[in-house]
């Protein structure tokens, strides 16, 4: 394993924020390597077998691309990645999911377990990400309060009749605190927790991309994982 450490400051940040900042974990030439890859496949000068968008616009995400690329498992489990997440959750973890986002996602605030059960994130920015070309925004310490989940919507829930983004738009103003805007720059990478209320701001210069790889990962010793995803440990094995 990459014996670099999380410092005691990062992880009491980590702790007490719900997430951390590493900076230039990757270098400049890998971040425009993947991103001259993505804009290639995009633009469709290159082929790869299962290249699909999730959404229908334009730029759309891709979806679990290390299933049929190896480049993008490369990424999903860097050696580099492993011991910060093992430090966050105090064991190895295995990779579950992967987005690509060209561009800013605008996603309302939701947290990350709500999907995917016990998960962390590693959020990978490729280049300058600022409000400008729609950064994440994060409530920090939300991660402390509770998580919503689908029994919240059940008749005797306590959300029950609501959309699940407003539900977590009322969570983020009880828990009155403030939300910050992430600032990266290509290498950086947002590890956080994922009961961590979060969302993609607005774009502001709407031609601007956001060139972002974020990865989700569970606990390796987890049981019980039914999404039917497949998982990948950091030594490449998948179960
Ligand atoms: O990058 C974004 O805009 C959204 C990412 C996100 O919400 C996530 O990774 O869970």
């Amino acid at each position: 394993m990459n014996k670099k450490k999380l410092t005691l400051g990062q992880k009491e940040h980590y702790n007490q924020k719900g997430y951390v900042i590493l900076r230039e974990l990757f270098s400049q030439t890998e971040c425009d390597d993947f991103v001259g890859y993505m804009m290639d496949l995009h633009a469709g000068r290159r082929k790869l077998d299962g290249f699909t968008l999730r959404q229908a616009d334009e730029w759309g995400r891709t979806h679990n691309q290390h299933a049929y690329d190896p480049i993008a498992m490369e990424w999903l489990i860097d050696v580099r990645l492993r011991q910060p997440l093992y430090d966050c959750l105090g064991e190895d973890a295995d990779g579950i999911q992967t987005m690509y986002f060209w561009k800013g996602s605008e996603q309302r605030r939701h947290q990350d377990q709500f999907y995917l059960p016990r998960c962390i994130s590693a959020w990978i920015a490729l280049q300058d990400i600022s409000i400008e070309n729609g950064t994440i925004y994060v409530q920090p310490s939300s991660h402390k309060n509770r998580l919503i989940t689908r029994h919240d919507f059940e008749e005797a829930g306590d959300f029950h009749g609501l959309d699940y983004n407003d539900a977590v738009d009322l969570l983020f103003e009880e828990n009155n605190l403030p939300e910050i805007e992430v600032e990266a720059s290509p290498g950086d990478v947002v590890f956080f927790h994922g009961v961590l209320i979060h969302r993609g701001g607005p774009i502001l210069n709407r031609e601007s991309f956001r060139h972002v790889l974020a990865n989700h990962y569970i606990p390796h010793g987890l049981t019980g994982w039914d999404l039917g995803w497949p998982r990948y440990s950091f030594d490449g094995e998948k179960h």
